[in-house]
């Protein structure tokens, strides 16, 4: 990730970031800060950059010449992603964040004085962002701002350890408060729950006071928390059916763009997946004009009832996958692993994966390119939910989740089938997704019968109804590349 900042003090947002884990990551060549002074490129005497503006009002204003060549001087003729840090911009989020990670370079302007002249910003802004309501001095604090929390999602600047936290990061809700040596500090106690070495009993205890905690400081977030619970145990009313959006939720990894009662939509950003269920056809009707109206990027719908196909296939162009069965797996006991050597799978199994990954397997009716898969394969392994069952020290098979958090891409290798390698690669899955209090759970398509038979075995129960995937065909209608928060 390179980082282009436009400012007329470049070494204020230098100084900032040379440090700590930016600095380090800067060093090590992860990201690239370039910082360029916009007073570089004025035409005028005496450096001059700003003016007053037209129609009077206090202050001053810099002017379109030399920003717009500042910004030709880094954008190099290409048309580089460039946020405008200004007060008038859209309050920057996490999810930001998130999607500016995705860029390969950023060019970002800081304004100073009381703003920039507009007509340089129509030609070379494509986004505004704020840091918050109030009022600082110049945009060079909140780029330092973006900078650092994008910087933080590249891949290898933080610890594996660290960025496993921030995924599991506490849906919804603010941490709770954590407590370190010595045990007793001023006569204050470490709370005894966590001494116990009882985990449940720990995280129950944990769970109470981010409750409590989002409840008194954030009652959006914490508005926004009792809704998905609630949506929850709705959906439980028909568990086998609905585990896949349950978990969605549970694990923190969706959103709900609706719920009323059963009737639910779920979205999952990084898939543009959406997860939809409803009641009656009346009530689809009105969720699939909600959506479209709300109009989110979505790549595949996934929908528990044929009318919702149908109702959808009006509004968007789709094409319809082989219905599957859901299966989960919601006994007490861990299942027995009966094979030695399964592990997380790294990056360096990408080629193994991506040979064996079976296309007609990811339900697409149009060829994937290699590289899409490729890309996806190499997003699961990041993700830390692809496992491989070597025999000998050589990959023989693997097993991961997806996206929306389904177990799939089984694969087992010819030679080694028939030995249980696929049993204990499932078993092995089930039981690291129990240990996150997951519910673990799988589609299958209705004619696989060898998969069905396995999920039998492994004691998984089978929903009724199918499940249908529906592959959105280019329908990327982006309204503004920032979805307003609903
Ligand atoms: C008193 C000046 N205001 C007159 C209406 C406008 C104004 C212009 C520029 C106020 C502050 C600034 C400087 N701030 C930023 O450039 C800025 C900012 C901020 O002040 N708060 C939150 N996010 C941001 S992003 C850029």
């Amino acid at each position: 990730m390179k980082f282009h900042i436009l400012t007329l003090f470049p070494e204020m947002v230098l100084q900032g970031l040379h440090t700590s884990i930016i600095g380090r990551a800067a060093e090590k060549g992860l990201i690239g800060i370039d910082a360029v002074n916009i007073r570089d490129y004025t035409q005028e005497r005496h450096g001059r950059v700003d003016d007053y503006p037209y129609g009077g009002g206090a202050g001053m204003l810099i002017q379109a010449q030399p920003v717009y060549d500042a910004y030709q001087a880094v954008a190099a003729g290409g048309k580089p992603r460039t946020v405008y840090m200004t007060p008038q911009g859209t309050p920057f989020t996490q999810k930001m964040a998130e999607e500016l990670a995705k860029e390969e370079e950023l060019v970002i302007l800081c304004g100073h004085y009381e703003g920039i002249d507009e007509r340089v910003l129509e030609e070379i802004v494509t986004d505004r962002v704020s840091i918050g309501d109030y009022v600082l001095t110049g945009g060079e604090l909140p780029a330092m701002v973006l900078v650092d929390a994008v910087s933080r999602l590249v891949p290898g600047v933080l610890s594996n350890e660290s960025s496993a936290e921030t995924e599991s990061f506490y849906n919804d809700l603010l941490e709770y408060p954590q407590y370190s040596r010595p045990e007793i500090w001023h006569e204050k106690k470490v709370p005894s729950v966590l001494l116990s070495g009882n985990h449940r009993d720990i995280a129950k205890w944990r769970l109470a006071r981010s409750e409590e905690r989002t409840a008194a400081v954030r009652p959006d977030l914490y508005a926004k928390y009792r809704q998905k619970q609630w949506t929850i145990a709705r959906l439980s009313n028909r568990k086998r059916e609905h585990i896949h959006m349950m978990e969605l939720l549970r694990r923190g990894n969706g959103e709900l763009l609706y719920g009323k009662g059963e009737n639910v939509i779920a979205y999952e950003r990084t898939g543009e997946i959406c997860l939809m269920t409803a009641v009656s056809p009346q009530d689809g009707e009105k969720m699939v004009r909600f959506l479209g109206e709300l109009n989110p990027r979505i790549s595949w719908f996934v929908v528990c009832q044929e009318f919702l196909a149908k109702q959808l296939g009006e509004m968007f162009p789709l094409r319809a996958c082989e219905p599957c069965i859901q299966a989960c797996y919601t006994r007490r006991e861990p299942l027995p692993v009966r094979h030695g050597d399964i592990r997380p799978l790294g990056e360096e199994a990408l080629e193994y994966l991506c040979a064996h990954y079976c296309q007609e397997d990811s339900g697409a009716t149009q060829e994937i390119s290699l590289e899409d898969s490729r890309e996806y394969l190499s997003e699961r392994v990041r993700s830390g939910w692809m496992f491989g069952a070597y025999v000998e020290g050589k990959l023989a098979g693997f097993i991961g989740l997806h996206d929306e958090g389904s177990m799939g891409m089984l694969y087992v290798e010819e030679t080694f089938r028939g030995r249980g390698l696929g049993a204990a690669l499932e078993s092995y899955l089930i039981n690291r997704l129990r240990e996150r209090d997951w519910t673990p759970f799988c589609q299958i398509y209705q004619d696989n019968s060898v998969s069905l038979a396995l999920q039998e075995k492994l004691g998984l129960y089978l929903s009724g109804p199918v499940i249908r995937w529906l592959e959105v065909r280019d329908c990327h209608l982006e309204v503004c590349r920032f979805q307003a928060d609903r």
